[in-house]
């Protein structure tokens, strides 16, 4: 069933460089609701179960090295067509790719430190908030 939430989080590199504001505010101007949000840290552990889809993937272990090397912000977002409209707002996963205007040819350094994640499906928009906020359904 589709929702209206989507879930991302501002990264170490974005977030370490003082960009959350910024990011946040592109966020809001594209019409998107702030519905739970947490500055937080993830361990190698706790990133490696946040990205154990990729586990066999060649990039996982510094994925979840870099990932807990700094401060990072979890967010749940509300909009109608919440994930595909996020999607398009940051950008392909390599910075290089992002279209003009997108958050990640904007404040991305490298495919790893992309600025920010942004869930792929309703379903996994559903787990990764849950991940982090454990009363969403309160929201
Ligand atoms: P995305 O959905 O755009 O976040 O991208 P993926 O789910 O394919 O990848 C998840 C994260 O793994 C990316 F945000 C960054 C990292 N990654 C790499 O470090 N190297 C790669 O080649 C691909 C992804």
């Amino acid at each position: 069933m589709a929702t209206n939430r989507t879930f991302t989080m501002i990264k170490p590199d974005a977030f370490g460089a003082g960009n959350s504001g910024a990011i946040i505010a592109m966020i809001e101007k594209a019409g998107f609701r702030l519905v739970a949000a947490k500055v937080t840290r993830l361990t190698a552990e706790t990133a490696g179960r946040f990205y154990e889809v990729h586990k066999e993937r060649p990039f996982y272990a510094d994925l979840c090295k870099y990932m807990s090397s700094g401060t990072i912000m979890a967010i749940i977002l509300e909009k109608d067509n919440a994930v595909a409209d996020f999607r398009t707002l940051i950008g392909a996963t390599n910075p290089a790719n992002a279209a003009e205007g997108t958050i990640r040819k904007l404040f991305a350094k490298s495919i790893e430190a992309n600025a920010v994640h942004g869930s792929d499906s309703d379903e996994n928009a559903a787990i990764e908030g849950s991940f982090f906020f454990a009363q969403t359904e309160q929201f």
